[in-house]
């Protein structure tokens, strides 16, 4: 079989799904590209800037790629401060790759976005198919990313296959300038016992799912029969539903001392409001069988046990005293 590339494959995503990809379907069919350097060894890897047309062309032709996952991009919050680099780096680097695609036979991972929606759009049970006017740039890069792969798939026959992202939790890499973070800061400051500053309201209810159950539905997707499909990219897929103060209490259940306090962030709070609350991910069962194993409570239990936060003892002096658990401050 030809060989798997990914690219962005040091991000949150990549650190979890070239592993998996290697499980799958063997080390040395799955090449792991990113921006700096080599890496170590774990398994093939070339550097690779995907908004460099000729050295995507290069890599994909060269190894015979049969498949491409096309992780590299920059996030809601980054790409906010940043709105030129991210349409350089989200356009330029998914047409690019697509080109190669079209050019070498291929078939395409993309990664949408809950951020293709936008504050017109039904915020409850969100429709695969409805309004999509985003209001951040990182979301209008995601909304014509799904319009240029469904062109691709339509006008050349590209297959090319895609979700519709919600946040997402993992623990093995860090997160990377996105507003869905602090959902991973909040576990990782349980695990060092420390209080968690969250950036986000309180009550801020997003779709979130947990890396393994991502990983497997991008794989799952990818492996589908086409015929099944009926959309070429762009499955809404969600596992939960969630609020900072949900997530907190679920982990204060594994140690009680773990307190919150809200310090919003105007840029990413006003980021996460324009997001729905919840989708509708029917779609993604009825068509290729989408089917997440961790809700809330075992998400939880993993990314603590993975963490190392067995004990819940603090060590910081600050959060000594009995914490106001979720003191609410800004
Ligand atoms: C972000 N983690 O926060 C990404 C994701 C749904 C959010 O696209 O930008």
């Amino acid at each position: 079989m030809r060989p798997i590339l990914v690219t962005g494959a040091l991000g949150q995503i990549g650190a979890e799904l070239t592993p998996a990809l290697r499980k799958a379907f063997g080390a040395a069919r799955v090449i792991a590209s990113d921006l700096p350097e080599a890496q170590s060894a774990d398994g093939a890897y070339e550097r690779l800037d995907c908004t460099q047309a000729e050295a995507v062309a290069d890599l994909i032709g060269r190894q015979d790629v049969g498949a491409v996952y096309h992780l590299a991009a920059i996030l809601s919050a980054i790409a906010e401060d940043r709105p030129q680099d991210a349409w350089r780096v989200n356009m330029d680097g998914l047409y690019n790759v697509l080109e190669a695609a079209r050019r070498f036979g291929c078939k395409v991972f993309f990664p949408s976005s809950i951020a293709a929606f936008g504050p017109s759009t039904p915020r409850r049970h969100t429709p695969q198919t409805t309004i999509q006017r985003p209001t951040t740039i990182y979301g209008v890069t995601k909304v014509a990313g799904e319009l240029l792969c469904d062109y691709y798939a339509t006008r050349f026959g590209v297959d090319v296959r895609g979700l519709r992202l919600p946040g997402l939790v993992s623990w093995a890499a860090p997160p990377g300038g996105g507003t869905t973070d602090y959902a991973v800061e909040m576990f990782h400051s349980a695990a060092r016992r420390r209080r968690y500053f969250c950036f986000l309201r309180p009550e801020t209810r997003l779709d979130m799912m947990y890396m393994p159950d991502a990983i497997r539905a991008m794989i799952d997707l990818m492996e589908a029969d086409p015929k099944r499909l009926r959309y070429a990219n762009a499955y809404n897929v969600t596992a939960m539903s969630v609020t900072p103060r949900e997530i907190a209490a679920e982990i204060r259940r594994h140690t009680s001392l773990f307190a919150v306090d809200y310090c919003v962030d105007p840029k990413r709070q006003a980021i996460a409001d324009s997001w729905p609350e919840s989708l509708d991910a029917e779609a993604a069962r009825e068509d290729w069988g989408f089917s997440p194993r961790f809700g809330l409570a075992d998400m939880t239990r993993d990314m603590l046990a993975r963490l190392g936060a067995a004990t819940g003892r603090f060590d910081d002096p600050v959060s000594s005293e009995a914490p106001n658990a979720d003191a609410g401050i800004g």
